[in-house]
């Protein structure tokens, strides 16, 4: 959108005078190794895309905040930034822009509100974390309005515990590499304490993204799975140190650090329930690729970083059981078409799938799935809309279009 375009849309939208206005813009992201670990202190490896939410905001002199998407699918919303903020009702798109709202006016207890206009290129529950695109682009938004800053790291934990407010009790990797993101580079994020640390992705690297066509709603049933998942990772983590003698508390890294991988699987095995034995599985395994991949990643070996992705999807299937049949279909068809390897990205149960491929062969997997994947299904017309290449691309920002 051009700066013209902005101001004309903001206008319009809250019936003001064409003034400048400021935008917040925040990317979507695409995990590329440790799925479903962030929320049990365990290292991922994301990058942001170039894809965004961008909200154009002005300062207001209260404490209200008028919402309005440019995509008519969402409609209007309005409510008062302070301490208890009332959520609308779940699935509501404005209840990521209140979650923002609320962490920071918990923090800060006289924040003004704002004005905004929110348009996004991201599919949405696509496993590309529109939602936490919206807080992250929500907060900088506010802080910028009121004047006050959060320093980086301390702002993506905030955001992190804030986006609960909408019900899932996700981990934190979303809001940290959307803030914190390096044009150019993945970034291996570890937890408590956060730290991000990035590493060049190979230019005749190629991720893609394709999305499998199904939803998955985080207000539906997906939140649901979502949350049973953290508690049978905790459950099953509690049950293995107890096993082992060590305190019921212990973090899944410092069980990682106490005893070899082997023996905890063996531990797990013996005496965990098989669903929980194989959770446990995915979540120590899944640790041990994030690792690998990095390194792959570093010492550009394009095929071991593909087959830790195959790896990561077969776990996340058969042991984590978040997969999909679309999802797996969309695998074996990137695999087909000359993929290095590919998995399912984010969440799962419906989404998106990342694959990797050189550059060079970019083109013939893209028209392979167009064909094979989007043709069949009715939409080959609107590809560019599921299927696209993934740029590493910079963290969120605040822009002032110069008028
Ligand atoms: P998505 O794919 O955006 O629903 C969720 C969590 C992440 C992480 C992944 C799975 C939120 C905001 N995001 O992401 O923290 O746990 O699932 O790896 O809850």
């Amino acid at each position: 959108m051009t700066s013209t375009d902005l101001t004309l849309a903001f206008a319009q939208a809250f019936g003001s005078s064409a003034r400048p206005v400021h935008v917040a813009r925040a990317p979507g992201r695409v995990n590329l190794m440790g799925e479903h670990i962030d929320y049990c202190g365990l290292p991922v490896l994301p990058m942001a895309l170039r894809r965004s939410v961008r909200l154009a905001f002005q300062p207001r002199s209260d404490r209200e905040t008028r919402l309005v998407n440019r995509d008519p699918r969402f409609a209007p919303s309005t409510f008062a930034v302070h301490k208890r903020i009332a959520a609308a009702p779940a699935g509501d798109w404005s209840n990521y822009a209140r979650a923002a709202a609320q962490a920071l006016a918990e923090r800060f207890p006289d924040l003004r509100g704002v004005d905004a206009l929110v348009e996004s290129d991201l599919p949405i529950a696509a496993g590309l974390s529109s939602s936490s695109a919206l807080v992250v682009a929500m907060a900088l938004a506010l802080l910028h309005a009121n004047r006050t800053m959060v320093a980086p790291l301390e702002l993506m934990e905030l955001l992190g515990r804030g986006e609960r407010y909408v019900g899932t009790a996700g981990g934190g990797m979303d809001q940290a590499i959307i803030l914190g993101a390096r044009a150019g580079c993945a970034s291996r994020i570890d937890f408590h304490p956060l730290r991000l640390t990035p590493t060049a992705v190979p230019a005749d690297w190629q991720f893609i993204v394709a999305w499998s066509l199904v939803h998955a709603e985080k207000s539906g049933a997906a939140r649901q799975a979502y949350n049973q998942r953290t508690r049978q990772c905790d459950e099953a983590r509690r049950l293995v140190a107890q096993r082992l003698g060590q305190r019921e508390d212990v973090t899944y890294p410092a069980l990682l650090a106490a005893a070899p991988v082997e023996q905890l699987l063996q531990v797990a095995e013996t005496n965990l329930t098989g669903m929980l034995a194989r959770r446990f599985r995915h979540v120590v395994t899944e640790e041990s690729r994030v690792r690998q991949a990095e390194a792959a990643l570093a010492a550009r070996e394009l095929a071991a970083f593909g087959q830790l992705l195959d790896a990561s999807h077969r776990s996340l299937r058969d042991d984590y059981e978040v997969s999909h049949p679309e999802l797996d279909r969309l695998v074996e068809l990137a695999r087909e078409a000359g993929a290095a390897g590919a998995r399912l990205t984010g969440a799962g149960f419906g989404g998106s799938i990342v694959a990797l491929c050189r550059a060079s062969s970019a083109p013939e997997v893209v028209a392979a799935l167009r064909e094979r994947f989007y043709g069949p299904r009715g939409a080959a017309g609107d590809v560019a809309q599921h299927l696209f290449t993934a740029e590493p691309s910079a963290g969120a920002e605040v822009l002032t279009p110069d008028h």
